[in-house]
């Protein structure tokens, strides 16, 4: 999916530093790829329940929650107060047919979209009205080191078109470093390879200043983003806490660049790219939406799958302009009309008075040729001087 040229490609820092501002992340993925510990790591709270997905089999046989659940939290950024809405997903992969889960988020991330297009189609505005649309997807990634599944890829390719995918790579610290480096070709071969459009940074060498086009080279070439969560704390003596994950052999801090890129991502979604995340979602992800959407209800004339756009279907549009239009020359020519009676009607009065007027002439001159009266005399001089 080409971006367009003119797109800005810069991180905007500071934008909304006064304000507080509205961000909302989509957590995707198999089950027990660490989606849920990674977000109650990304919050520094426990936000999210480890709720048992439906293809733990230890739970295959009970009802689960395989429900998409929205879940909004405040957080203290480094320039901004952000209001995060944290979108949990179904887990997938070990069943049979996964449809169903792809349809449901795919459904999640069209629903957004449809919902602000519905909101922006009335004439009165609802001032409570909740923009939801999701601006940026984590896929996570399974520590294989074989790359890309095959559902990986048809669900990349599905959501990518829809939202900003970022892939990641869940429980990181299961992979040695050469494993990881491994995967990580891997997987971006795989993404290149079936032309997946993820988010990647977009920079412009020649627009971008030196700095955005550095920090940018710099995080696509972390893709995909190696992560590790915890909920565990170490704390030291001088009551300083560090979040980690303690093995037999040794330690994984979450927040230490050399142990993963948690802090790099972190800072990315929530600092230097959320401002870029948001405008492509909404210049150029939900325009093509719109553009779509718009013309699927044209083609389908007045039988529109979605009543909700109805209302705004352009070739209803076209016929009533149309019968406006019409409604208009009838009008003006009936007006034509009025005012040719009128001028006929006076026509026909001057007429009348100038046929008037002959007569009396013609009677006159009768008169003046039986015998001039002394008032006729006086006229004859004058008029021949
Ligand atoms: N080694 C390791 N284990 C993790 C990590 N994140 C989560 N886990 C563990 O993996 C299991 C599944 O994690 P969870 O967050 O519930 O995964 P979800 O099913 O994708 O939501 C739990 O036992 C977690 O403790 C990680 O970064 N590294
Ligand atoms: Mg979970």
């Amino acid at each position: 999916m080409p971006m367009p040229q003119s797109y800005s490609r810069a991180p905007r820092r500071g934008k909304n530093v006064k304000k507080g501002v509205q961000f909302t992340v989509m957590v995707v993925g198999a089950s027990g790829t660490g989606r849920t510990t990674f977000v109650n790591t990304l919050c520094n709270k426990h936000l999210l329940d480890h709720y048992r997905d439906a293809n733990d089999a230890e739970n295959a046989h009970t009802e689960h929650d395989v429900n998409i659940r929205a879940i909004n939290t405040e957080l203290d950024g480094e320039s901004t107060r952000i209001s995060l809405t944290v979108v949990d997903t179904p887990g997938f992969g070990d069943m049979l047919d996964n449809e169903e889960s792809f349809t449901k988020i795919l459904g999640y991330l069209e629903r957004q979209y449809d919902e602000v297009l519905s909101e922006e189609s009335r004439i009165k505005r609802n001032p409570r009205f909740r923009d939801n649309r999701v601006h940026a997807v984590l896929y996570f990634i399974l520590p294989t080191g074989h790359g890309l599944r095959e559902l990986d890829i048809e669900l990349m390719c599905r959501l990518a078109p829809r939202a900003n995918v970022i892939p990641v790579i869940g429980k990181s610290d299961t992979l040695t470093p050469d494993e990881l480096a491994l995967n990580k070709r891997l997987i971006m071969e795989d993404i290149e390879h079936y032309r997946i459009p993820i988010y990647n940074f977009p920079y412009d060498i020649e627009e971008d200043d030196d700095e955005t086009v550095e920090e940018n080279a710099d995080l696509r070439r972390k893709l995909p983003f190696a992560l590790v969560g915890s909920e565990e704390v170490e704390t030291f003596d001088d009551g300083s806490t560090i979040r980690v994950r303690t093995f037999p052999w040794g330690t994984v801090e979450v927040d230490n660049p050399d142990h993963c890129d948690f802090s790099a991502l972190r800072s990315a979604l929530l600092e230097t790219h959320l401002a870029d995340l948001k405008d492509i979602t909404h210049d150029f992800l939900y325009e093509n939406y719109r553009t779509e959407k718009l013309s699927r209800s044209v083609n389908s004339g007045s039988h529109a799958a979605d009543v909700s756009i109805d209302s705004i279907d352009p070739s209803d549009l076209a016929n009533q302009s149309v019968r406006i239009k019409e409604e208009q020359l009838r009008r003006e020519e009936e007006k034509l009309r009025d005012i040719e009676l009128k001028v006929q009607r006076e026509l026909s009065e001057k007429r009348q008075e100038l046929l008037a007027r002959e007569e009396q002439l013609r009677s006159l001159e009768a008169r003046l040729a039986t015998g001039a009266t002394p008032s006729q005399q006086s006229l004859v001089p004058s008029e021949t001087q």
